[in-house]
This record gives C-alpha cells, sequence and structure tokens, in this order.
C-alpha cells in the first residue's frame, strides 16, 4: 500500500517562453498540484499513488508515463474513452508575470466520481491528500472529494488551493470549510486561510496542523502546542508554479519520517525552494540524497 494517496486533475501543461500572442515554441509537461506532490514525495523515496482520469489518446498516455517515469503508482487511474485530458496554457508574459489559462472544462479529469475512488481507499495508504481544486471542477468531482474526506479512515491532509479562475471565492468557502472539518493538515498561504474558518475552529475540529504559507517569508504551522515558523530559504526564484505543492510534499515527506512539527515545516519550506529555484512545476524537485544541498549555500555558488 501507498504512504500517500491523492487524487484530482492531471493537465498536460503547455509552457511558453514570451507571449501566447505572438506564437512561438510550446513545451509540454504534466501538471495538476496533486500530482505535483505525489511525484515530489517519489522523488524522496516514499510510495504515494495517484488517482484519476485520463484520456485513452496519446495526451492520456503522456501523463501516465510521466507519472510511472517519476515512481507514482498509477494502478487505480481510470482511462475515459469519451473525454479529453484537461490542458493549460502557462504563459510567461513577461519576467515577472506568469498568465495561467485553461481549457479543462467536461475533461476527463473533472468526471472523477465516488465509484473511482474505492478500491484505491479500500486498499488503504498511511495519509490521503486532496486540494479544494478537485470540488471545483465538476459536481460528481466535488462528491467524490467530500465521500473521501469523511470516509477515509486515515490522516486527510488539504491544500486549500483556491483556484480564481474556476470558483468564486464565497462558493470555494461553502465547500471547503466542511471538508477542511475532516482534515487532520490543513494548508493554505495567508490569503486563503479564510476559505476554511479559523485557525482555532480548525484546531478545535481535529486538525493537529494548520500550515500557513508565507512566501519569501516562510511559513507557520499551528498546532494545540503553539505556533512554530520556519523562514524560507535563500534563493534566487525563477518559477513559482508548484511552490506550494512541494511544500506540502515536504511536510508530509517528514511527518511520514517521523520528524517533529520544526523538522516537518524545515523539510517542507527546503522543497519549496528547489520549486521556486527551478522552472517546471516538479522537475527540479530534490532526490533524497539532495535534500541537505541547498542548507548554507549562497546564491550563485558551485557545488
Ligand atoms: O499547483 C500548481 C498547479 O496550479 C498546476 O499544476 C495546475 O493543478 C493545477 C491547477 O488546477 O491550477
Amino acid at each position: 500500500t501507498p504512504d500517500v494517496l491523492t487524487f484530482g486533475e492531471s493537465l498536460v501543461s503547455l509552457r511558453s517562453a514570451g507571449p501566447l500572442a505572438t506564437g512561438g515554441t510550446l513545451t509540454t509537461h504534466v501538471a495538476g498540484a496533486e500530482a505535483n506532490v505525489a511525484i515530489a514525495l517519489a522523488r524522496l523515496g516514499h510510495r504515494s499513488a495517484w488517482v484519476g482520469r485520463v484520456s485513452t489518446d496519446e495526451l492520456g498516455e503522456f501523463v501516465l508515463r510521466q507519472l510511472r517515469g517519476e515512481g507514482v503508482d498509477t494502478g487505480g487511474v481510470v482511462r475515459d474513452a469519451e473525454r479529453s485530458t484537461g490542458l493549460m496554457f502557462l504563459e510567461r508574459r513577461t519576467a515577472d508575470l506568469t498568465r495561467v489559462q485553461y481549457r479543462r472544462a467536461g475533461s476527463a479529469g473533472s468526471a472523477l466520481t465516488v465509484d473511482d475512488l474505492r478500491a484505491p481507499l479500500a486498499a488503504g495508504a498511511r495519509v490521503l491528500h486532496l486540494t479544494g481544486i478537485t470540488p471545483a471542477l465538476s459536481p460528481s468531482a466535488r462528491e467524490a472529494t467530500a465521500w473521501a474526506a469523511k470516509s477515509a479512515g486515515i490522516p486527510v491532509c488539504l491544500d486549500v488551493n483556491y483556484r480564481a479562475r474556476l470558483w468564486s471565492r464565497d462558493a470555494a468557502r461553502a465547500v471547503l470549510a466542511p471538508l477542511a472539518a475532516h482534515a487532520s493538515i490543513v494548508v493554505a498561504s495567508d490569503d486563503e486561510l479564510d476559505l476554511v474558518g479559523d485557525v482555532d475552529t480548525l484546531l478545535r475540529q481535529g486538525a493537529d496542523a494548520v500550515l500557513v504559507k508565507l512566501g519569501a517569508a516562510g511559513a507557520r504551522a499551528h498546532t494545540r502546542d503553539g505556533v512554530h515558523h520556519a523562514g524560507a530559504l535563500t534563493v534566487t526564484a525563477v518559477d513559482t508554479v508548484g511552490a506550494g505543492d512541494a511544500f506540502t510534499a515536504g511536510y508530509l515527506s517528514g511527518r511520514l519520517d517521523g520528524l517533529d512539527v520544526d523538522g516537518c515545516l524545515r523539510r517542507a519550506v527546503t522543497l519549496g525552494a528547489f520549486a521556486v529555484s527551478t522552472s517546471g512545476d516538479w522537475e527540479g524537485l530534490p532526490r533524497r540524497d539532495e535534500l541537505s544541498m541547498l542548507d548554507n549555500h549562497e546564491t550563485g555558488s558551485t557545488i
């Protein structure tokens, strides 16, 4: 059985080097918040499984090959012959500004159902990871997410991951706050916290840790014993996409290794630092033997 089971939508991400309106080369990548977490964990030697729907065509094949190549268990994936794999365009509009466009309405990934999750959940895992993206995709994906959170029987990690392109803050709050009541670990950036309620309520509802991502200021973990803080590592940011997923995977990795809250937070900000200082959602994430590579380094150094 996997250490971490996660489900959601994996997308084909088409990245541009410049403005989309003027054309040019796109590079093809696999994206999706939950896939990013699964890959990050597998890189560190944990057993991770990703479940979701992909098309039966070459794009579905591409997603699966990438996940398998990274060592993620895809045994529970459903091939959907009637729908396309969702796409996203990541447009590097300027050095500082990246714009996202989705082509995912009615996608295979959005057609996820409760039935897709029954066997993988019955097979068990140490942790179930879900994000606030999946319930925004369709009524059936929302039902599947709520069902999994409620009936998991294992600790649940919820990353709020609010996506303004998919739903309003009010719609998200109405769905995510009840979902968070089932979570042992809640992950949010400081501007997302209001979508799941306040920290004290979450801890009272049974969360062990509420993790608040603060970007360049690091992160906080609120637990029943108090508040822990970890500063961010000093790195050069080249691409922040995927940093939150890397952070979450780092925390989960620490938990699986039995680290204390400070150790888990430290690993979380370390993975976040790898993600922001390399390009791609997950391509630059560390293997286990590379975990301490960024410790005590200076920007611009050679090792
Ligand atoms: O967390 C990075 C994700 O935003 C990206 O991989 C795509 O899952 C994705 C989404 O829905 O935006």
